[in-house]
């Protein structure tokens, strides 16, 4: 084996040199983009995704009875404006329920209203839907009204494949 000469020795330096002043730039950039994240707010780049922590702010069983549903918000609680929500869906046996067409209509009882804004909806598997754009323009009690229908299969082998619909009226507080 040959030793290396003095120029590849010296070549090697100044690459290892090179090398280790870009590891310097990348942990720069790396520390200022996490200080970024804690202190910044409404900088460039993708929104933030929304958090469903904690506990579920309701959980009910759908009329007749079939499937059981729990609702997160972010913010939670809700806020007057744009929200977002997470529904978990599971059957009575407490299975996740994926492939639900799922409808949220948002109504005020008290003023007898609802609002022009219709909620998208997108199913994450596992039995959890993303509901964006729920629009709560103002305080109070809010109504959100749901229909959730699924596939149940052909009931006979000349029938055709049939569907059940389950409702449930999802009470919150706006703040
Ligand atoms: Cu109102």
């Amino acid at each position: 084996m040959t030793p290396p000469t003095a120029t590849s020795r010296s070549m090697s330096t100044s690459r290892s040199a090179r090398r280790v002043a870009a590891l310097a730039t990348a942990l720069a950039l790396a520390l200022a983009t996490a200080l970024c994240a804690g202190a910044c707010s409404g900088g460039s780049g993708a929104p933030a995704a929304a958090a469903f922590d904690g506990p579920p702010l309701l959980e009910v069983t759908s009329t007749p009875g079939a499937l059981r549903l729990s609702l997160r918000a972010s913010p939670s609680p809700p806020q007057r404006g744009l929200d977002e929500l997470e529904l978990t869906v599971v059957d009575a046996a407490g299975r996740p329920l994926d492939g639900l067409s799922i409808e949220i209509v948002p109504w005020m009882p008290a003023m007898g209203h609802g609002v022009s804004v219709v909620p998208t909806i997108r199913g994450l598997g596992d039995g959890v839907y993303l509901v964006r754009d729920v629009s709560l323009p103002m305080a109070g009690r809010w109504s959100l009204r749901t229909r959730l229908t699924r596939a149940v299969g052909a009931t006979s082998p000349t029938s055709a494949a049939a569907s059940a619909t389950e409702t449930a009226e999802l009470g919150i507080d706006v703040e």
